[in-house]
């Protein structure tokens, strides 16, 4: 069942063709996503000819294809996991009931919610990334941009559609404002902060990918352990994409250091910005900016919210059915971190409210993995330096560590030192504006930007410098 047939106007496993009223609903969504693709998506990249992946069916062996593609015509489409026969609310006060087919109408306002925070921040991305397109250091990079590119977009559709079939004339609505808010609009930005900031050079965009999308991991699994099985259909297979956008990122956070490394053995010193690189002073800087605002997209640390999804069977924790308890957590606790005089404790709490501090501690330790691998290659060559993931406190917009200020270590400090030092701790205008100064674009295949080193290898078997994108 799962065959994608590619003669309709939208691709879908779906069935959409038996469903005349749906179809025509999100046909005529379609032009409105496309005047939105080309007005705010890449910049100048319509007649851009790429080696693109589309998603053509959902199993295991086979489920993209590769070819050139203009990016206006990639075939975004809807597509959900196989379906799981007999599958049971896994968690919460409904656990071992069936899993719901059609939204539970108590919890509908709940569930449309969560669909449209996530929906939302898949075309904020998007937004965010358009202008990279322009400094690219490498023709393998601008492909892996547009790549996460398309895959973002069809991400919205994937929300999209749960919200025109399950939602009806309330779910269209939301459907249209998901064109309409936009990433860093004043009067109608994105919902979630971290989607509002403009991604403006590579460095930024590969801590994106690796610790952003990596957000992007962790709630997709959340929502993929629902009890409202579209949702949690979808989400499986938007999870088989986004691994590749993280893969973006920690190689290409890898390839930088690995590249700063090589200059600093070559002309023995740290400071190799004189010498076209990025200094490792600044890779840990820019570390800590993409990470603190990430965890800030795993709302507070006690969450009513949180625990009313969980217990409504709507939004689990990380792989919830490897977790071994009740899955209902009503006697439970869990270690939640407090602000104690001066200091910072972990102290228990009632598992259920912090549902959210859980995920983000799964993050982090996700996070931590690639970060280990990075600093292999600076010791490796050599180098007594190590790349760190700053305390969780530091640079907090949301939840307990809002309004006091963090050092890297967790330390809470006076807003004079937090004044006095965030320039050493956080990208300041000089170090944008150096980083800014690195960015020229390089479109020759096979050649690179002098601040990254080479991929390992090419994609789907192509070299290296196989041509990934021809301009015209
Ligand atoms: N910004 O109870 P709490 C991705 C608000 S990334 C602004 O903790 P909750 C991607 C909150 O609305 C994954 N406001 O909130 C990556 C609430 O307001 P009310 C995106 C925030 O609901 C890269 C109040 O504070 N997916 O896919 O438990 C490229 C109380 O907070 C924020 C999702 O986010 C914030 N950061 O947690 C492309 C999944 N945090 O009710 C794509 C869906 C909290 O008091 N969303 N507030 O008015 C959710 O699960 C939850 O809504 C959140 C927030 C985890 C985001
Ligand atoms: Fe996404
Ligand atoms: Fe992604």
């Amino acid at each position: 069942m799962s065959k994608i047939d590619y003669s309709q106007k939208i691709p879908n496993n779906v069935d959409l063709f038996d469903d005349r009223r749906l179809q025509r609903a999100l046909e005529n969504w379609q032009p409105a996503y496309l005047d939105w693709w080309n007005e705010l998506g890449p910049v100048e990249s319509h007649d851009y000819e790429v080696f693109l992946r589309t998603a053509i069916d959902v199993s295991a062996k086979g489920w993209a294809h590769f070819d050139m593609v203009r990016m206006p015509d990639y075939r975004w489409g809807i597509f959900l996991a196989d379906k799981e026969e007999d599958r049971k609310v896994n968690f919460g006060a409904h656990k071992g009931e069936a899993a719901w087919q059609e939204v539970p109408g108590e919890y509908r306002a709940e569930l449309r919610r969560l669909i449209v925070t996530q929906g939302d921040t898949e075309p904020a991305s998007v937004e965010q990334q358009r202008a990279l397109g322009r400094t690219c250091p490498s023709l393998y990079d601008l492909r892996s941009l547009f790549q996460v590119n398309v895959e973002e977009g069809r991400h919205l559709w994937a929300m999209v559609y749960l919200l025109h079939a399950y939602f009806g004339r309330d779910g269209r609505e939301e459907a249209e404002e998901m064109l309409q808010r936009h990433s860093g609009d004043v009067d109608k930005p994105r919902i979630l902060e971290a989607f509002n900031i403009p991604t403006t050079d590579w460095l930024s965009f590969f801590c994106f990918t690796y610790f952003q999308d990596r957000d992007g991991k962790f709630q997709l699994s959340a929502l993929a352990e629902s009890g409202f099985d579209p949702l949690s259909r979808t989400c499986n297979f938007m999870l088989t994409e986004e691994a590749h956008h993280m893969f973006v990122g920690e190689t290409g956070v890898g390839r930088v250091v690995q590249r700063s490394a090589e200059l600093v053995k070559e002309h023995d010193t740290m400071d190799v910005a004189q010498y076209g690189g990025i200094p490792l002073v600044l890779i840990q800087k820019w570390m800590n900016f993409h990470f603190s605002v990430c965890l800030d997209l795993f709302g507070q640390e006690k969450s009513t919210n949180a625990a009313n999804f969980y217990n409504m069977g709507l939004k689990g924790r990380f792989q919830e059915m490897k977790i071994d308890d009740d899955h209902q957590l009503d006697n439970d606790v869990y270690k939640v971190p407090e602000i104690n005089g001066s200091g910072i404790i972990r102290t228990d709490t009632f598992a259920l409210t912090a549902i959210n501090e859980r995920l983000r501690d799964d993050y982090r330790d996700d996070c931590q993995r690639g970060v280990d691998r990075w600093n292999k290659t600076l010791t490796g060559a050599g180098i007594d330096f190590t790349l760190t993931l700053p305390h969780q406190a530091f640079h907090r917009n949301i939840g307990t560590f809002a309004d006091i200020n963090v050092d890297l270590e967790g330390n809470i400090i006076s807003p004079e030192e937090w004044d006095v030092n965030v320039g050493n701790w956080l990208p300041n205008d000089e170090d944008r504006a150096f980083v800014e100064s690195l960015m020229v674009p390089v479109t020759e295949p096979g050649k690179l930007a002098g601040w990254i080193a080479a991929p390992a290898r090419g994609i789907q078997g192509k070299d290296p410098d196989f041509e990934y994108i021809k301009f015209h």
